[in-house]
């Protein structure tokens, strides 16, 4: 693997909560450099992007969006970052922040591929747009933007097209989908493993099934992991818990086989939120996640 590069990206105005601005420094301190130093891996840290989190939080009656012009200034900033790190080489990996961030990361990371994948798992499909949207929240609309789909302040950062295409979308995990975002995900065709198919199917063959999708079609996977996508007996630190969530375990294995492939060029771990936690354990099991992404083992 390249030189990491990690970015801290402190946006907490996707959505009502305040803390999530706190989540990269608390992955920091949940002991991230120590793992990192075990593993042998040569890292920089580039530390935060300067985020102006002064929302509002009312929805704007023109727009059905909250904090629209601060979430396209933090967005612009995360993705000239993001594409700065690759174009030095690095491999970035991306400490969030609530999941709006992904406005900007893919932004930056797509810069640099024909043809990027994107595996998000998370328990929400984050597929709404200002017309679908019950909140208005746009963490909650990261993914249908980087389809092209959404305010043009927010789809046009760096380049006016989409970032990807539907078709190399997987999103993993999902129990909570909006009645309008079911609509948009069937119209544009995209692949969801809810939480129910992992359990039928097995993390393995989710995951195993995806690489190979994702493989035969793109030049490069980034991963989209919201630590919402697991249970919240495992991540009271976070924004919006979903129950019936996946296990620690079945996610280590996601991301030990992520590793295993090789495939993966970039990595966001987002909607830690330590003001919601106890103890700080959902930013320390985050970053015994990261460790296995990026090749830890027990023996
Ligand atoms: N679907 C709901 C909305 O759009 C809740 C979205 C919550 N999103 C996240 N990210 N936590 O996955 O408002
Ligand atoms: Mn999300
Ligand atoms: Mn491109
Ligand atoms: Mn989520």
């Amino acid at each position: 693997m390249n030189k990491l590069g990690i970015l801290g990206v402190p946006i907490t105005i996707g959505q009502p909560n305040k803390g999530a601005d706190l989540g990269p420094d608390a992955i920091r301190h949940a002991g991230l450099y120590t793992v990192l130093q075990n593993l042998n891996a040569s890292y920089q840290d580039y530390g935060n992007v300067q985020i102006k989190n002064e929302e509002a939080n009312q929805i704007d009656q023109a727009t059905n969006l909250k904090n629209l012009n601060e979430v396209a200034a933090a967005s612009e900033l995360t993705a000239n970052k993001v594409s700065e790190m690759i174009q030095e080489g690095q491999f970035p990996l991306l400490l969030g922040g609530d999941h709006s961030m992904a406005i900007g990361t893919i932004a930056g990371v797509q810069q640099h591929y024909e043809n990027l994948g994107v595996i998000w798992y998370d328990a929400h499909a984050d597929f709404n747009t200002e017309e679908t949207s019950p909140s208005g929240n746009i963490h909650g609309m990261s993914l249908a933007v980087n389809l092209g789909m959404g305010h043009e302040k927010l789809t046009s950062i760096l380049q006016n097209e989409p970032k990807i295409k539907p078709e190399n979308v997987i999103i993993i995990g999902a129990r909570s989908i909006d009645s309008g975002e079911r609509e948009l995900i069937k119209e544009k065709g995209i692949k969801v493993y809810t939480a129910h198919e992992v359990e039928q199917q097995g993390i393995e063959s989710v995951i195993k099934e995806s690489l190979n999708y994702l493989t035969a079609r793109t030049d490069g996977i980034h991963l989209s992991f919201d630590v919402d996508s697991l249970d919240p007996i495992y991540v009271p630190g976070t924004g919006t818990p979903v129950e019936g969530g996946l296990s620690v375990r079945e996610s280590h294995y996601a991301l030990r086989l992520l590793n295993e492939s090789e495939k993966i060029v970039s990595a966001e771990f987002v909607e830690v939120n330590p003001l919601l936690d106890e103890r700080n354990q959902t930013a320390k099991r985050t970053v015994e996640l990261i460790g296995s992404l990026l090749g830890e083992r027990y023996i």
